[in-house]
């Protein structure tokens, strides 16, 4: 069963003004797809063929390169789409709300820490709030890596993912990755990120 690129759940134009269409239209239809194309391609007459997306990633370290790199691209994405909402919070509510409070001290700490995160990972990458061993944990990943991989410096299940490879934020925000990050709390689907860290926890 070949990969096919999942439907955004809102339209391009709906995270202006933190992340304008043109963005959209090109991390989804382009950066997105192209992943899918590739990680089909490179999966083609393997062992690996048949196996979910989750199956792929969790084995990172033994697969190939285009596997590795296009499987985490498609696996990021598509829960990146799933993490942004155009009618967003903006703030966490109930039981992760506590949940972030006890594990970073404030929602404002929490946010210096995943900023930070992003900022300082060099390069292309990903920061993630995920839950390990039942706790709230903010890492990054390098490239399409992600905390579900075997080669993860630091494992669990990401609730939250925010890409921060320039194509992800240059059209509007230049260089200036600190001030993409900073925008991002605009956006944040915190009902989804709640749900996933019920069932993560
Ligand atoms: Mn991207």
């Amino acid at each position: 069963m070949a990969f096919t690129l999942p439907q955004l759940p809102y339209a391009h134009e709906a995270l202006e003004p933190t992340i304008d269409a043109q963005t959209m239209q090109i991390h989804h239809g382009k950066h997105h797809q192209a992943y899918v194309d590739n990680l089909n391609k490179a999966l083609a007459g393997t062992d690996h063929e048949n196996k979910s997306l989750e199956e792929i990633v969790a084995i990172a370290g033994s697969i190939s390169p285009a596997v590795r790199n296009n499987g985490g691209g498609h696996w990021n994405h598509s829960f990146f789409w799933q993490v942004l909402s155009p009618n967003a919070d903006k703030v966490p509510s109930g039981e992760l709300a506590e949940a972030i409070n006890s594990a970073f001290g404030s929602f404002e700490t929490f946010k210096e820490k995943f900023n930070a995160a992003g900022a300082t990972r060099f390069g292309s990458g990903w920061a993630w709030l995920i839950v390990k061993d039942g706790k709230l944990e903010v890492t990054s990943t390098p490239n399409q890596d992600n905390p579900l991989m075997d080669v993860a410096e630091v494992k669990g299940q990401p609730i939250l993912g925010v890409d921060v490879w320039e194509h992800a934020y240059y059209l509007k925000y230049q260089n200036k990755r600190p001030d993409y990050m900073a925008a991002i709390w605009n956006v944040i689907n915190w009902s989804k990120v709640a749900e996933l860290y019920e069932a993560a926890k």
